[in-house]
């Protein structure tokens, strides 16, 4: 890479850690269809779109549904899902995030939200984050789900930046791949045994900022 021009960060796991709140609300359906969801279960369910989700929690309870019925349970999970996030504060932003990002301005770098959530502009507004970001790419924006690489995609082409100056934050494999579909460089939030494909990886954005970024990837 010859040079960090913009980057790309996914919300869930990345930014704030609403995975808590998707297990709950997902455990909540799989209780009233009468089945236990672990939170192991829960980790099939990151960085994948809700009705993917769907199918996985189904697929653990060994349960099929026609099409109709289906889109009913996820709007149901969603509505207990939107009760919680509409608690949030900007007191949940994951410790480090709004440093480094203010280091990523401060070095005139583009910034882009991409997100597999229908509900991501919901909560960045909870945690006043709508103006840290040039572009929001969302659940809304686009048709294929993670590992496709159209969120990235789409983010770097509303930047008007080339994929190769991009770099990804993302909590989760699919995102991971997803990101390395799109050619983009990027750097896993998690720990190494998981997100093995990933460039980098780092538990926190905790003490990080641009220039130890720039080390990493320019050379
Ligand atoms: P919603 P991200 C993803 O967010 C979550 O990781 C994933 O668990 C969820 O199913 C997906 O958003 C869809 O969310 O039901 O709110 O539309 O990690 O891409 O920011
Ligand atoms: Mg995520």
């Amino acid at each position: 890479m010859t040079e960090i021009e913009a980057c790309i960060f996914d919300l869930d796991g990345v930014i704030v850690d609403t995975a808590k709140y998707h297990y709950l609300a997902w455990k909540r359906l799989a209780k009233e269809l009468d089945f236990d969801f672990s939170k192991n279960d829960n980790e099939q369910l990151k960085g994948v779109s809700r009705m993917t989700s769907l199918d996985n929690l189904l697929g653990i309870g060994k349960l099929s549904f026609s099409q109709e019925e289906k889109l009913k349970l996820a709007e149901k999970k969603n509505f207990w899902y939107v009760e919680y996030i509409t608690k949030m504060t900007p007191e949940e932003i994951l410790p480090g995030v709004i440093e480094f990002i203010n280091t990523l301005r401060e070095n005139k770098i583009k910034i882009a939200l991409a997100s597999a959530s229908k509900n991501a502009v919901k909560i960045l507004n909870q945690i006043n984050m709508m103006n840290y970001f040039d572009v929001i790419i969302d659940g809304t924006k686009v048709k294929e789900a993670k590992p496709n690489p159209e969120v990235f995609l789409k983010s770097a082409e509303e930047l008007g930046i080339e994929p190769k100056y991009c770099v990804v934050f993302e909590d989760a494999v699919a995102g991971i791949q997803a990101a390395i579909n799109a050619q983009m460089n990027n750097v896993g939030i998690g720990t190494s045994d998981i997100l093995t494909k990933a460039d980098y990886v780092m538990n926190s954005f905790e003490n990080f900022n641009f220039d130890q970024l720039r080390k990493y990837f320019i050379k």
